[in-house]
């Protein structure tokens, strides 16, 4: 069963607030705040909701679901189911955590060469208002051996969508 998780991006234009990850998967990189989806959480709102406080002191206000890939490791790796949110309003000051270390960049200098190599699929899509839907499969150095990747313009069905796209099976 692949581990359901959020990313959410906080996008005041021209600048996007980012993560500096501190541990984990990902560490030493770039991403969005998220992570995995507890039971106490309602819904995948609620999951990013939490994840971004936990990880950076704000609660995003408007969170907005803009798209959702599958990612798979030719490792002992979990699949990862990631919803991805982005958000323009949020309450509180953005601050370092044990997980994350928050810092505002423009859109033009985004650092892709320290961030996961399928940010530069989605990340331009989520800055442009548009949803997407994918999947992804990473060798045991982290690189894309395989992908799957589609802007996606009908808003809210997800759920149904990544069954469409399955290629790993
Ligand atoms: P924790 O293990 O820290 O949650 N995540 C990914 N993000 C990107 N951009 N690319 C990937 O490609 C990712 N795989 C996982 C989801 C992990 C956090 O990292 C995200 C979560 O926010 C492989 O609980």
């Amino acid at each position: 069963m692949a581990r359901i998780e959020t990313v959410a991006i906080v996008y005041r234009h021209p600048r996007i607030l980012l993560g500096m990850k501190k541990n984990k998967l990902g560490a030493g990189r770039y991403n969005g705040f998220g992570g995995g989806m507890e039971v106490a959480d309602r819904d995948i709102y609620d999951t990013a909701i939490r994840e971004t406080k936990e990880e950076s002191g704000i609660t995003l206000l408007d969170p907005e679901r803009m798209g959702r890939i599958l990612f798979s490791f030719q490792s002992d790796e979990q699949d990862h189911d990631v919803h991805f949110f982005r958000a323009r309003r949020y309450l509180g000051t953005p601050r370092e955590t044990d997980e994350m270390a928050p810092e505002w960049f423009n859109i033009q200098d985004i650092p892709y060469d320290r961030m996961w190599s399928d940010d530069k699929y989605w990340l331009p899509l989520l800055l442009e208002d548009k949803r997407f839907l994918g999947e992804f499969l990473f060798n045991s150095k982290h690189q894309i051996v395989r992908h799957r990747f589609k802007e996606f313009d009908k808003k809210g069905r997800f759920e149904s969508s990544l069954s469409e796209l399955l290629l790993y099976e």
